[in-house]
């Protein structure tokens, strides 16, 4: 599958039948777009029509040079773990986000349940590292395009050793590529290509990153890095529209106090 044709406003499934378009490379830059409100404006736009190429998200997002300025109202840091802080909810199409990684923080293994994901930095570094599935967990979009499902590949062996068995082994996730992200990159994986873990390597510097996921999804799968093991785990925001959510224990601990 030719995936950065994929028609972004569709889950990465439902993409598996696509025009073939030449892809050029490096992805060029069409116009500068001058600040991160005009970006989110432009990704309305082209998600207006009803088919958006994986490329020209790309190319837009290219075009926007970060400005701490545009996105600082959005970048709110824990110091535990890394934030999501919504910035605009794409009317059901699509989310953009602001993801804030103190030093040293990581996300899991993880995939980003059949939608499309591009991330941009916009201060620090990330490194990316990308990993094949799991042999006894599979997503939907490769299920579809060898048509064949986990339990089907395996039950002329030695019997299905799928999700539901917990046959899990140690050393199941393989290491497929790593990438060093810098100022004013942009990258993209779905399902299709394989799995990530994104980390700021900076002992010291914080680091910010833009994401959009289309369509926007609440829940995703995070991989032991051991065994493979999934675990479906809900995404929650730290801030929507720069205000900061309330958590359940912060919200009782409030209650508390006015008792
Ligand atoms: N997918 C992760 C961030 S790395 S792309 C998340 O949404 O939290
Ligand atoms: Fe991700």
């Amino acid at each position: 599958m030719d995936v950065e044709n994929a028609n972004c406003k569709m889950r990465v499934s439902q993409c598996t039948d696509m025009e073939v378009l030449p892809i050029e490379r490096p992805i060029k830059i069409d116009h500068e777009i001058t600040g991160l409100e005009k970006l989110v404006e432009e990704i309305h736009a082209i998600f207006s029509r009803d088919h958006v190429n994986v490329q020209d998200v790309q190319k837009l997002m290219l075009g926007y040079k970060s400005s701490p300025k545009d996105w600082k109202k959005y970048a709110k840091f824990d110091r535990f773990r890394y934030t999501r802080n919504l910035v605009d909810a794409g009317n059901g199409a699509f989310n953009i986000m602001i993801l804030c990684w103190g030093a040293g923080h990581a996300s899991p293994i993880h995939d980003h349940a059949d939608s499309h994901c591009f991330m941009k930095i916009l201060s620090g570094n990330l490194e990316e590292v990308r990993y094949d599935w799991p042999d006894h967990v599979q997503p939907e979009v490769l299920k579809k395009l060898k048509n064949n499902s986990c339990c089907d590949k395996m039950a002329d062996q030695d019997g299905c050793r799928c999700e539901q068995d917990g046959g899990y082994n140690a050393g199941d996730m393989k290491e497929i590529g790593r990438n060093r992200l810098e100022l004013n990159d942009v990258c993209y994986i779905n399902d299709a290509l394989g799995l990530h873990r994104v980390e700021n390597p900076s002992h010291a510097d914080g680091a910010v990153s833009l994401h959009l996921y289309c369509p926007p999804f609440d829940s995703c799968r995070v991989f032991d890095s051991r065994t493979g093991t999934p675990t479906t785990v809900t995404t929650t925001f730290w801030s929507i529209n720069g205000k900061k959510v309330k958590r359940v224990m912060e919200a009782n601990e409030c209650a508390d106090s006015q008792n």
